[in-house]
């Protein structure tokens, strides 16, 4: 798959948390290089800009439990129907965030496309707090939940279907800060999660061959992958809001990548968190276009 027709969707918004700066990711990425780097390995890429989010930020907001709720629905349908475009357009649609709230519309703009979406949800993090469990109020901590059909039913209805993916279709990889609401989801929705134990004792290979193999069993037929920049060690990628020490590294997270190239069976993907305030010359962006490449066949001879 070295000749796709890539779409581009940039999606500035920062609403998902409270540190300002995650709503230039795209531009960071898009200035890192992604449009050549993917256009040197033989793609036909269409950078469709960034879709509109207002900038009325609020001082406080009055919903605690659900921050910016209404912008977050804003950005999101405008989003999902973006997506939901480009898959009509037999094109491959790359989303640049942006906070990770932004997959509440990525996953609703391709859930209703495929009949048994999967999901790699790259990330030291398992976003799969509600408003009745979140420890911030943040939403950027909710959106893994909302797309398996759980939260606020502003969020869960985006372009009216529940729930985006099956959560026996989902895999969290590189987690290592859970809350106590989050593992219970874990265990009643039955998500399976490799997190830095299982990386650390059995290598990213045999976590990537495993988890390529258990959506093969479950007969996906469309896999995305939302990669949230923290998942690596906040050495490689410290532009990140909410970094966590412990995390994958570099080389670990190029073989993900090229192993889910290798399985061909990645047909959309999202990379979140960066946040060029935070960061040190670039350095988050320039690793966001890196794994792109890898992910999207580049080869080292
Ligand atoms: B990210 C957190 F409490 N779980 O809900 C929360 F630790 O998209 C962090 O993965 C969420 O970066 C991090 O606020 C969200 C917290
Ligand atoms: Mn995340
Ligand atoms: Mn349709
Ligand atoms: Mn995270």
């Amino acid at each position: 798959m070295n000749n796709l027709n890539v779409s581009i969707i940039g999606v500035p918004s920062d609403y998902g948390q409270t540190r300002r700066g995650v709503d230039m990711g795209p531009s960071a990425i898009r200035y890192a290089g992604v449009v050549q780097r993917l256009e040197a390995i033989g793609h036909t890429v269409q950078d469709l800009g960034d879709i509109h989010v207002s900038q009325d930020h609020k001082e406080n907001d009055a919903n605690e439990k659900l921050r910016n709720l209404e912008e977050i629905v804003d950005v999101s349908t405008t989003l999902a129907n973006r997506v939901h475009g480009v898959l009509e357009d037999k094109k491959f649609p790359l989303v640049l965030g942006g906070d990770h709230s932004i997959a509440i519309g990525t996953l609703a703009g391709l859930g209703d496309h495929y009949e048994n979406l999967g999901v790699i949800w790259y990330d030291a993090h398992a976003d799969l707090n509600t408003d009745e469990t979140t420890p911030s109020g943040n939403i950027h901590g909710m959106p893994l939940a909302v797309s398996v059909g759980l939260g606020h039913e502003r969020l869960i209805n985006i372009r009216n279907y529940v729930p985006k993916v099956k959560p026996e279709n989902v895999i969290i990889i590189g987690a290592r800060s859970v809350d106590p609401g989050e593992r219970e989801l874990i265990k009643e929705q039955g998500i399976k999660v490799y997190t830095m134990h299982e990386i650390d004792r059995l290598g990213m290979t045999h976590v990537m061959e495993d988890a390529i193999q258990y959506l093969k069993d479950r007969n996906v037929d469309g896999l995305h992958l939302s990669l949230d920049l923290d998942g690596l060690d906040p050495l490689y990628t410290p532009g990140v809001g909410t970094p966590v020490p412990g995390g994958i590294t570099y080389r670990e997270s190029h073989l993900a990548m090229e192993m889910l190239q290798e399985s061909g069976m990645v047909t959309s993907a999202e990379f979140v968190e960066v946040n060029p305030i935070l960061d040190e010359k670039n350095q988050t962006a320039n690793v966001a276009v890196e794994l792109i490449g890898s992910l999207f066949g580049e080869t080292l001879v």
